[in-house]
């Protein structure tokens, strides 16, 4: 069946549709599909209101099952910056290379304590009829002060996670999905994936 991610973010389609792959059911489109489509204001307060957002406005407008990806970063010693705020940390149009650039320029000021840190996911999951399914997945760790690797994308290059030495942009992307915020997120909406009647 036809299942539409909501999102305009490459690197975010990318670990998605590898994370499905294995789970051989839907036909992906993203919202590059749609040209005509108007994303809406993100103005949630939390992933998971931003995830509903996303996915009930794609839903509706394309009249299609959609799936929609709200994630970022939250240092909680900032008070949970860059928060929901992830993309646009360094302003509107901010690159990924501007937002991590002013986390640098932020964490200047924290201690090593202070540099804990935990990246967010959000997944919502919608027909037009309304939000069916929202669920959130988390990836505890620390940020450090000199960017390391060049896989991944977003803070991927500041952030290690717990247990582990390297940052995530220095694992290799089967090593990243296996162990994210997204994978934790999708591993809980699964079941409701695989529930949808076209999937049998
Ligand atoms: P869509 O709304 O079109 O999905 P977006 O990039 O604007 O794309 P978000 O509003 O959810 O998506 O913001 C996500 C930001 O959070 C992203 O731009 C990164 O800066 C950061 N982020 C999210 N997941 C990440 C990950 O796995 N690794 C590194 N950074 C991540």
């Amino acid at each position: 069946m036809e299942l539409v991610l909501a999102t305009t973010n490459m690197h975010k389609t990318l670990e998605l549709r590898q994370m499905l792959k294995a789970f051989g059911a839907f036909d992906l489109y993203t919202l590059l599909d749609f040209p005509d489509y108007q994303q809406p204001e993100e103005t949630g307060l939390s992933f998971e209101e931003n995830a509903c957002l996303k996915a009930l406005h794609a839903a509706k407008a394309l009249n299609k099952w959609v799936l929609a990806d709200d994630s970022g970063l939250v240092v909680p010693a900032l008070g949970g910056e860059p928060g929901v705020y992830s993309s646009r940390f360094a302003g509107k149009n901010a690159s990924d290379k501007d937002n991590r650039n002013k986390l640098k320029e932020t964490l200047a000021d924290l201690n090593e304590e202070e540099r804990s840190a935990y990246f967010e996911c959000a997944l919502a999951l919608a027909n037009p009829d309304g939000v069916q399914k929202c669920v959130r997945g988390t990836c505890e760790g620390y940020l450090i002060l000199e960017e390391r690797g060049s896989q991944g994308f977003g803070y991927d290059p500041l952030f290690v996670k717990w247990d582990y030495s390297k940052t995530l942009a220095e694992l290799d992307v089967d090593t990243k999905n296996r162990i994210s915020h997204r994978r934790k997120a999708l591993d809980k909406i699964m079941p409701s994936l695989e529930a949808l009647p076209c999937t049998i």
